[in-house]
């Protein structure tokens, strides 16, 4: 069984980007699993293409995109991508898209084919916050789960993907103030376990994770 664990470069101005700081932590190897890890730019334009060429490399059977959610509290599992770039600050290359398409005709959206349900509940015994998400938002993190999830329709290597947002860590808000943070240790383990799951299950539980808003 081999991984893929991708984390972003940091964006917005910020001096670090916890998903490539944690990526950069994990070990080699996790409950028999093989670890490839690579960082993707915060850009539109390549993000996409730097994460096909480490999917063709590896030819990874699961593939779990990390990026910073900056003000949630919790690990947070994506439920879905959509065919959506509304950008609101710009990215690393400088572009701003408004309402624009991932893949021009592409379908509306992706589901995940991670277990996050599994995941989450697995998170939670390990005493790690955690909760499915609806919405990866419209920037880059929603860029490439969609952009992942499109290339799982036709890769001649099968793979199941999904994506994971998480917190800022203590240093950044020490510096940006009030929000929640998670240690990187914490998050570092949240991705273990997360990997740890979606091997052993291709099939998700179903428990009551649901929201009214
Ligand atoms: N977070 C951004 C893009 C890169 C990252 O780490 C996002 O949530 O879209």
């Amino acid at each position: 069984m081999k991984a893929l664990v991708t984390g972003f470069d940091p964006f917005g101005g910020d001096e670090v980007n916890p998903s490539s700081l944690a990526v950069s932590k994990l070990k080699k190897r996790i409950a028999g699993i093989a670890v490839h890890t690579v960082e993707l730019p915060t850009s539109y334009a390549k993000s996409a293409g730097v994460l096909r060429a480490a999917i063709d490399k590896v030819r990874p059977d699961i593939v779990l995109c990390v990026g910073q959610a900056g003000g949630r509290s919790e690990l947070c599992l994506e439920r879905i991508g959509i065919n959506v770039q509304d950008a609101r600050i710009r990215d690393n290359d400088g572009k701003q898209p408004i309402d624009k398409p991932v893949v021009k005709e592409g379908p509306a959206a992706y589901f995940a084919t991670l277990p996050i349900k599994a995941c989450v509940a697995a998170l939670r015994k390990a005493g790690l916050p955690a909760a499915v998400s609806n919405t990866a938002g419209t920037f880059v993190c929603n860029h490439i789960l969609y952009s992942l999830m499109d290339i799982a329709q036709d890769h001649p290597a099968a793979f199941r993907g999904g994506f994971l947002h998480i917190p800022y860590v203590p240093e950044q808000v020490a510096r940006l103030g009030a929000a929640p943070s998670m240690a990187v240790e914490d998050i570092v383990r949240g991705i273990e376990i997360i990997l740890e799951v979606s091997a052993e299950r291709t099939v998700d539980i179903q428990t009551v994770e649901g929201r009214i808003s």
